[in-house]
């Protein structure tokens, strides 16, 4: 396999103008025509090199001339013309391809009944022979010709020009899309959808038709989703100033897709998950993902598509920046500091270990084999991490001002993470030190802090020092331009007015007029520094890095006290859940050595006080206090450790779950008792809040295993009148073993085998159960009537679900290692995507015991030895192994 470099990059020789798409869509083949205007870069005469992958090529023509095999060079993955006519010629190509025989689902393929397209990041060349890269930017027109019974509705991207009947009961559509595009933004969809309709009108006054695309029976389940789409469309204009340019929308779901959603220009194509919603059958973490992905996909439509990537290292630049903006988006449409939290846990949960293993890699990778591998938590959530720093470096307004250049600048053009900084930098004026070191180093850098008070000068001193961990291929990094949010709390827990800081020998001002200050940006640049507070007149307790302003890990000296007191009282409430968030890392690690050193666990009390007073101030968010109240996972604490002990953590993280119920447990009885939803369902933060602290209080209940509670989480279940609270209640219940476990089990599944969405979510709960050897059961449900390994969610629901429980994907006899090393295999000969997606389930496979390492890298060595490998898992099993 061949590797890629990002310093390799260079222009192309040729430019691509127009191109007219031709599909005759068949069921046994699919015969694509394209016509492509060329025209040279410089004139000269270099060889024009086309990719292509699967293709059955029928002719070349150039300029109406065909070519005679000689006049072209084909190999397994491009088309060569080595001496093409100088000046603009035509190219005409068509080709044969198979679309109802590709799994892989990515090019042309057929998904139940309706043909669809995925081209990002290099699919566009299995459609035909193309220079399949985003810096190749030309003007679309599609005919698509099909059979109308199967196929009545036939759709591309742009505005429908024309459309007909043709002889033999076929007909066609023809579709002209009026702005330049890559072509991984290139669309089309045949089969028999139907539409919920709805407009739009723009700021300026524009009419936009909104569609969304389904089979006719799901078609009552797109209400959300249409309101999500609006929500969007009018945020975007009220934040970004950001109009829709087009006077057509839409959205198409299906059921087999490798990912979430695409954001193909103007005919978004959606994994159906994250589109079909309603009160009986979505939860609210389901409507939450909805409104952000329909947000995001639609957000594309500025950032990513009309300003592109020159060249895939750049994904950031697009996908960074629109994460961001779709959190944003969020966090506006509900509660800010809850979406925070999540943002940051799933930073921490995913991205911190990724950062921190095998597959490390810049938020601008160096060099990739499979692009496809690179659509990553680092790209996307780190990178949206570097685009907030912007923010909070700029404020809101410095903020827009950039984003208003970066358009100004480089609408209609394919551009680098460079020219994002620099319209950052230039329309602020700012000064950004080394900031770009956040794109191109790897690792989480690592920031200690420790803290001490002069009384007698009255100066508060904050010591700092950095260092970013070796990552592969950067053994030695360089200080990075880290900015520390700060505010000091005074012994009431009010915070300090902040009147200066000294710092590098020069004393700054912080409130700057008359603006009083209680924060200020700590921008943290060199290995060691220190920063000086003047004017403080009692011993305060430092609250750093409010809102999390850098994706760092930060560790500081603050005794337990001072955590609690931070739990207590700080005003940034982000920082309020971080102050428990260490607390419970420190005491979940402490009782993990207690464990391996076979000592009683004991739980500290003030642990739980501290909890039952988040638990009973009413002033508190219910959504803050259910994130508040949940421990860090499992995979976060054997992060922390030397070798990581799946086994003690899970029987710590277990242990202080049910001491906390059982000392809890009249609190969150009522809880349970007081936040029940009596009213029709509604998605609101208000409601989502209350329930998700009356499910949160339940599943501690339940985990105590006695009779009368499991007697109410079966009520509950029993008595729910939305998937929300059914599906909270079933997953309490399922936390034991039993017959109770059983029969609510096949309740579920018999009350919702027809809706394929609700059972991936019972394939996945069961997946996911730590009840000792549960492999055996996973093995089974693949054989389940239900299962097919070739829908991606059935498989992330279920081996996804399974390699996400520490104890049985890790168990000691390597039974669940066998299992994915064997499902990889099998799966990767379906579709490369999705089996490497699952084979990055062994990445830290270091951190563990000899035992375990010795038997997780026997079957990545198995893997990697397969036949017939596909790059892309090659690429992550190979990487785990160096
Ligand atoms: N841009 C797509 C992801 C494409 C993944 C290709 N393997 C969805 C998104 O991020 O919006
Ligand atoms: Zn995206």
């Amino acid at each position: 396999p061949k590797e890629i470099f990002l310093k390799d990059y260079k222009l192309p020789d040729y430019y691509f103008d127009s191109v007219d798409l031709n599909f005759l869509l068949g069921e046994e083949k699919t015969i694509v025509s394209s016509k492509i205007t060329v025209f040279p870069r410089v004139d000269g005469s270099s060889p024009l090199v086309l990719d292509g992958a699967d293709l059955k090529l029928l002719s070349v023509k150039v300029n109406g001339e065909g070519l005679k095999n000689g006049d072209y060079h084909l190999d397994s993955r491009h088309l060569t013309i080595p001496s093409p006519p100088s000046g603009t010629f035509t190219l005409e190509i068509v080709t044969e391809i198979y679309p109802q025989k590709n799994t892989s689902l990515e090019g042309l393929y057929k998904s139940s009944g309706i043909f669809c397209t995925q081209c990002e990041a290099e699919g566009f060349r299995k459609i035909t022979f193309y220079q399949d890269r985003p810096d190749i930017m030309a003007k679309y027109t599609v005919r698509i010709e099909a059979d109308k019974s199967l196929y009545p509705v036939l759709l591309s991207n742009g505005n429908l020009l024309e459309q007909g009947d043709l002889e033999g009961g076929k007909h066609y559509a023809l579709w002209e899309d009026p702005f330049k595009k890559p072509c991984y933004l290139f669309a089309l969809v045949a089969g028999q959808l139907e539409s919920r309709d709805d407009t739009f009108v723009t700021c300026s006054g524009r009419n936009v038709s909104l569609r969304i695309w389904t089979p006719a029976q799901d078609v009552h389940k797109t209400a959300h989703a249409m309101y999500s789409l609006k929500a969007a469309m009018k945020w975007d204009e009220d934040v970004f100033g950001l109009e829709y340019d087009l006077d057509l929308f839409n959205i198409v779901a299906v059921p087999d897709f490798n990912m979430g959603a695409m954001e193909n220009k103007s005919l978004n194509i959606f994994n159906s998950k994250l589109v079909l919603a309603s009160p009986e059958t979505a939860s609210d973490a389901d409507y939450a993902a909805i409104l952000g992905v329909i947000g995001h996909e639609y957000f594309h439509n500025w950032t990513g598509n009309r300003v592109t990537c020159r060249d895939w290292f750049q994904l950031s630049l697009k996908e960074g920046l629109t994460v961001f903006r779709d959190q944003e988006f969020s966090s506006d449409m509900g509660s800010r500091t809850v979406k925070r939290i999540a943002d940051v846990s799933r930073l921490r949960i995913s991205q911190f270990p990724q950062d921190a293993g095998p597959m490390a890699h810049p938020v601008r990778p160096h060099s990739y084999i499979k692009m496809d591998n690179f659509y990553t938590v680092t790209v996307y959530e780190k990178g949206a991490e570097v685009v907030r720093m912007y923010k909070t470096l700029l404020g809101s307004q410095g903020f827009r001002k950039g984003m208003d250049l970066y358009f100004k600048r480089h609408d209609g053009q394919a551009v680098t993470c460079e020219d994002f900084f620099a319209a950052m930098r230039d329309a602020n004026d700012a000064d950004f030190a080394n900031f770009l070191q956040w794109y191109s180093q790897a690792g989480t850098p690592l920031v200690k802090v420790t803290s001490s008070y002069d009384a007698a000068a009255h100066t508060f001193t904050l010591k700092f020092s950095q260092e970013v961990p070796p990552t592969p291929g950067q053994p030695v990094k360089e200080p990075m331009f880290i900015p520390v949010v700060s505010g000091l709390l005074d012994p009431s827990g009010k915070d300090m007015l902040l009147s200066s800081v000294y710092h590098d020998g020069a004393l700054r001002s912080i409130a700057n007029n008359s603006e009083l200050a209680y924060n200020t940006i700590l921008r943290l640049t060199k290995k060691e520094e220190e920063f000086v507070f003047t004017d403080i007149h009692e011993r305060p307790v430092p609250s750093l890095l409010r809102g999390f302003s850098a994706p760092i890990r930060l560790e500081s000296d603050l005794s337990d006290s001072d955590l609690f007191f931070l739990l207590a009282h700080d005003s940034d409430d982000f920082n309020r859940w971080e102050a428990g968030q260490v607390l419970a890392r420190k005491l979940m690690l402490s009782l993990v050595v207690d464990f391996q050193q076979g000592k009683p666990l004991v739980l500290n009390p003030k642990f739980v006080q501290g909890l039952r007073s988040i638990l009973c101030d009413s002033s508190l968010d219910k959504e803050f206090i259910a994130k508040a109240i949940t421990l860090p996972g499992e995979g976060e604490i054997m992060d922390m450790m030397e070798v990581a002990d799946p086994d003690a953590v899970h029987a710590v993280r277990s242990f202080i779950r049910k001491q906390l119920a059982s000392e809890l447990k009249a609190d969150f009885l009522s809880l349970v008792e007081n936040n029940r939803s009596s009213e029709e369902y509604v998605f609101n933060h208000a409601n989502m809040a209350r329930r998700a602290l009356k499910n949160i209080a339940l599943a501690y209940l339940a985990s105590l295993e006695d009779q009368e509670l499991t007697e109410l989480a079966l009520h509950e279940y029993k008595t729910a009148t939305n998937m929300t609270d059914q599906f909270a209640a079933l997953a309490a219940i399922a936390q034991n073993p039993g017959e109770i476990h059983d029969e609510v089990l096949a309740d579920f599944y018999n009350k919702w085998r027809d809706d394929f969405l609700v059972v991936n979510k019972w394939f996945a709960l069961q997946a996911m159960s730590d009840v000792p050897g549960n492999v055996e059961n996973v093995r089974n449900l693949l054989s389940h009537p239900a299962y097919d390994l070739h829908n991606p969610n059935k498989v992330y629901s279920l081996i996804g679900g399974f390699c996400s429980s520490p104890v049985n994907f890790h168990a000691k006899d390597g039974s669940g290692y066998k299992f994915l090393g064997e499902i990889v295999v099998q799966l990767d000969k379906i579709n490369p995507q999705v089996a490497s997606r699952m084979v990055s389930a062994f990445s830290r496979w270091r951190r563990y015991d000899e035992t375990r390492q010795n038997l997780a890298k026997a079957q990545l060595e198995m893997i990697v030895s397969a036949n017939g490998l596909s790059e892309n898992v090659f690429e992550i099993a190979s990487k785990c192994l160096a």
